[in-house]
């Protein structure tokens, strides 16, 4: 790690060198570097496991299908550092509190069951069955199931999530609140609501065939890598790649692929994106907006094939409705709202009626706003317009976050479960399932701060680190009665336990996961619905860490007991799970026969397929209105995105630096337009502190934040999560998907109080 913080722009392309030359530092710094060589060879093959870094697809075409952060999250989890009880003695959980993220993690694997004495402030080994039992013990005495909050961050494998999600139901709750909550929300309901199913209706080779492609609100540089390949190919076949980022992200201007060697020496680095927009934060409902008011315009003049009126006919409702919401939205809201000109916009609008088959990606940056649900939908309408569904080549394209993610909400880990999923548990299982719905995970950390909750699980994720509002989050999670954590490494939200605390150590995706029957493998599915297997192949580091699946089934069979379900049985042997899952979910016949598909095998999508299952049979046209304003009454100078830095995989810090945007060394660094640096009268380099503009009178401050000028429209301002998570209230959530607002806080700065000072003197 280099220490030296340092601002020094990045010039060369993304991937390339750099990318080579930093896998290959971070793959032989590590512990184990033979064993993570090995493991990056086997990483995404068919015989392997699933890289654990992001959840695009594999083409299984090249040979060595991973990327630089690919091969971080590999030999960050393989590593063969330890922690066990002589550690947690010799450290208290409020020193702990003390150190830094990339502390704790760094620290190694966790080895042993713990669990927090309060008395003595020190987490001390408690076996396993000690552990279960004292789970059971806790979960007995509540006075009503949904006292229990189970969460779940989008590793875990289909099979421990479809044990998890059954053991919860079967106790009475559907307080499944998730990862995916605070994440694509807004695409799984605004894509329901459109056009039936929460997914992504294309195939990974779609982008071989696409003539354009439109890119919002996502950085793949950094957090999608793999992606460049796909983006990279379709440039070459001619496609238009039209992106739509707040920032300038070099990732999505310039790309050298590090597996083709003479990319990496010679300057023949692709270009990416053919044009680039860079809309205000949360302005690109109305930058789509105003595609969709020039291709009316263009239609109306009967500027040739603009839409694909056929499409219109048969396939969809209430297009009339959105025109006339279309029409009733002005140019000057459109385009003081997306910061773009009516000539960007219709240049994209351009690009978009040129193009046969055209596919939209997203992420973060459409999902995490106020008005996302709309937002994603307003994506919808436009390919709708276009007919851009159920053909090759074209449909819409959620770029998820965590490898498992999706895979998690087809398992049944969702809050708001379908009727026809509680059915065919019901039935198979013979139990009758709560039917109420469970809460989410903004919802979870109210009710814990109303001393709702006795007993929270989490099944992966750093909880504490991730949510809104870091100081109350941390409150609630204290105040729960017991709080157990499922993790591969030590973690902040380990160091705010309940009352009673446990830490449980499970086996990571690499790892080889024997059971009584002997070696097993679990699956995963992507972004483009495959589903396959992922076996991992490393020697755990301890013999008494537990898989996830078996960890799941063991706090089970000790709430639960046998009755209904052998759970420790299934434990052994994760093919009868796998048989459960064939019996009770769609597209799961055969399922382990099919597990032996080189690649996997596709779930299938309905709305792919032309059919809707939606009120109107048809795919519907949204027509909600634009926001007003994005902050409404609040009256903020700045809207504030946190995103990631290039070195850190969500809470996980790997390193101090973002390569792409020149920042080495450090991570409290505040991205500002230079103009607004100007406007207020500060210098490169100053420290400032942030302040949310909010109306509930909690102060939430981050101080000393170094300010770096950069292409960022003005108004706009950007800073790393988890450091920026204070910042945003907890109750500042997405209409319709309850997500933090992650992408759009509204915040004032001031020169921090220690350089005022310094100035003075
Ligand atoms: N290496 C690595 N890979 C990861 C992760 C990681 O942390 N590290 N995290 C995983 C997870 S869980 C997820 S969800 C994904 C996240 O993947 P991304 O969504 O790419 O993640 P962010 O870093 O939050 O980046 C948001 C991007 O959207 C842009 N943006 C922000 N707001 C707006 C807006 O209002 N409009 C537009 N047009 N652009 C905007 C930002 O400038 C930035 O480029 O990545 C996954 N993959
Ligand atoms: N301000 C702000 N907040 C955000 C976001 C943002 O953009 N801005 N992004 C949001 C998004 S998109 C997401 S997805 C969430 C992420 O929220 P989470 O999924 O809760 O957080 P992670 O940082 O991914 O979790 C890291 C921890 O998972 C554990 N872990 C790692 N691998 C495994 C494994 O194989 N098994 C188990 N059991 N545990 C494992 C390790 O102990 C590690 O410390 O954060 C959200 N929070
Ligand atoms: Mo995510």
């Amino acid at each position: 790690m280099k220490f030296k913080p340092a601002i020094k722009p990045y010039s060369a392309a993304a991937g390339g060198w750099g990318s080579l030359e930093a896998t290959t530092r971070f793959v032989l710094d590590s512990k184990h570097a033979l064993k993570n060589l090995r493991n990056l060879m086997r990483m995404n093959k068919a015989k392997g496991f699933d890289c654990p870094g992001c959840a695009w697809g594999d083409d299984n075409k090249s040979t060595f299908s991973f990327c630089e952060n690919g091969a971080k999250a590999v030999t960050w989890e393989a590593t063969r550092r330890f922690i066990d009880a002589q550690f947690f003695a010799a450290h208290s959980v409020s020193k702990l509190y003390q150190q830094s993220d990339y502390f704790l993690e760094y620290q190694g694997r966790l080895t042993e069951p713990l669990r927090y004495n309060a008395q003595t402030d020190h987490y001390e080994p408690v076996s396993w069955d000690d552990a279960f039992e004292l789970i059971a013990q806790h979960i007995r005495e509540m006075d009503h199931p949904d006292q229990l909050e189970l969460y779940t961050s989008g590793r875990a494998s289909n099979e421990a999530s479809y044990l998890y999600q059954l053991f919860g139901r079967m106790a009475g709750t559907n307080n499944f609140p998730d990862c995916s909550n605070m994440c694509h929300e807004a695409s799984g309901s605004g894509l329901k609501r459109s056009i039936g199913v929460g997914k992504g209706t294309i195939h990974l080779d779609d982008f071989d065939k696409a003539n354009a492609i439109f890119v919002f609100g996502q950085n793949p540089g950094t957090n999608h890598p793999r992606m460049l390949h796909s983006l990279r190919h379709a440039a070459e076949n001619g496609a238009q790649i039209v992106t739509f980022n707040t920032l300038r992200e070099r990732g999505l201007e310039r790309f050298a692929d590090p597996q083709k060697p003479l990319e990496v020496i010679t300057p023949m680095a692709g270009f990416i994106s053919t044009n680039y927009y860079q809309p205000n934060l949360g302005g690109d409902m109305a930058a789509v907006r105003g595609m969709a008011k020039a291709l009316l315009e263009m239609w109306r003049g009967g500027q040739g094939d603009v839409f694909d009126e056929r499409f219109l006919a048969e396939h969809t409702h209430g297009v009339e409705a959105w025109f006339a919401e279309v029409d009733s939205t002005s140019w000057e809201h459109i385009t003081q709202q997306s910061g773009l000109s009516e000539q960007q916009l219709r240049d994209a609008a351009a690009v978009w009626q040129r193009a046969e088959r055209v596919i939209c990606t997203w992420a973060m940056g459409i999902t995490q706003h106020k008005h996302s649900l709309n937002t994603v939908r307003e994506i919808v309408n436009l390919q709708l317009l276009g007919g851009h569904l159920g053909k090759p080549g074209a449909g819409l394209c959620p770029v998820r976050g965590h490898s498992n993610v999706q895979g998690n909400r087809t398992m049944g880990i969702d809050e708001k479960p379908s009727a026809a999923l509680l059915d065919s548990l019901a039935s198979h299982f013979d139990f009758e399932p709560p039917r109420r719905a469970g809460h989410n995970t903004v919802q979870a950390l109210a009710a814990m701060l109303r001393d709702e909750v006795k007993v929270l699980i989490a099944l992966g994720g750093n909880l504490a680190a991730a949510a809104p509002d870091s100081p109350r989050t941390e409150e609630a999670l204290r105040r729960c009665g017991l709080t157990v954590h499922i993790s591969t490494k030590l973690n902040r939200s380990h160091l705010v336990p309940g009352k009673d605390g446990l830490i449980l150590p499970t086996l990571g995706r690499t790892e080889a996961d024997v059971q009584a029957t002997g070696r097993q493998f679990v699956t995963v599915e992507d972004s483009f619905s495959m589903v396959h297997a992922s076996e991992g192949i490393g020697n755990p580091v301890a013999e008494t860490q537990r898989s996830e699946t078996a960890i799941v089934a063991g706090v089970a069979d000790a709430v639960l007991g046998k009755e209904k379900l052998d759970w420790l049985s299934l434990a052994a042997d994760y093919n009868l799970i796998r048989d459960h899952i064939a019996a009770t979910l769609p597209g799961f016949m055969n399922f382990n026969q099919r597990c032996d598909i080189p690649g996997g095998f596709y779930l299938g999508n309905a709305a792919a397929e032309l059919r809707f299952a939606t009120p109107s049979g048809k795919a519907e046209f949204s027509a909600a209105p634009l926001p007003e304003s994005l902050f409404g009454e609040l009256n903020a100078p700045f809207a504030l995105q946190t995103l990631r830095s290039h070195d850190q995989y969500n809470t996980t810090i790997y390193g101090l630096d973002d390569r792409y945007r020149g920042v080495y060394g450090q991570r409290e660094v505040l991205f500002i337009n230079p103009q607004d640096l100007a406007a207020l009268g500060l210098q490169d380099g100053d420290l400032v502190d942030i302040e949310t503009v909010w109306n509930d009178g909690i102060e939430r401050k981050v101080s000393g934040f170094k300010i770096v000028p950069y292409a960022i429209p003005r108004g706009n301002l950007a800073a790393y999560y988890p450091e920026t998570n204070p910042l945003v209230p907890l109750e500042s959530i997405g209409d319709g998907t309850g997500t933090p607002t992650s992408k759009s806080v509204p915040v004032k700065i001031s020169l921090a109080a220690q350089v005022k000072n310094n100035r003075i003197a």
